[in-house]
């Protein structure tokens, strides 16, 4: 069984997201996603999400290619994250191209940047919405 992991936060759930998940589904047999928390969220990317933890992951749990839901509750814990989970295949968007090479020499899952789906960001739903500035 060839398992893939990706991590994010996925709040206001867009096909962009869906995107990333099914061809990262496609390097494998089974999709982890380390979905970050909402602490993780707020005290190191300074994002406020507008749907909680539960409510993420329970969204991404009922999408087809997702296997399973782990919470993402710091950067540092990608190198144990592969080794405890087995994984063969790391995915991100290409916008975090090269910032996580590092896996290839510390663990042995392979690195895959896939591109972004470019039109679309919770940001600019936000934006669209009027709702980016109200806390
Ligand atoms: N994504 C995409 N196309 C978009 C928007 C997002 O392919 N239009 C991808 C991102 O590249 C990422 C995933 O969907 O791989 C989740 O995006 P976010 O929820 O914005 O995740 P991010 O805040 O980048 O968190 O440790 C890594 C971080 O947790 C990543």
């Amino acid at each position: 069984m060839r398992r893939i992991i990706t991590y994010g936060t996925f709040d206001l759930l867009h096909y962009g997201h869906i995107n990333l998940l099914r061809r990262a589904k496609e390097y494998g047999d089974y999709l982890i996603v380390a979905l970050s928390t909402d602490e993780f969220n707020w005290d190191s990317k300074q994002k406020k999400c507008y749907f909680t933890y539960e409510k993420r992951k329970q969204l991404l749990e009922a999408i087809r290619y997702v296997d399973l839901v782990i919470p993402e509750n710091n950067w540092e814990q990608k190198v144990n994250d592969i080794k405890e989970y087995h994984i063969d295949t790391f995915v991100m968007g290409d916008d975090w191209k090269g910032k996580f090479d590092y896996l290839r020499d510390d663990t042995d899952a392979e690195v895959i940047y896939l591109p972004r789906t470019p039109e679309i960001s919770t940001t600019r739903i936000k934006q669209d919405l009027g709702i980016v500035n109200r806390q």
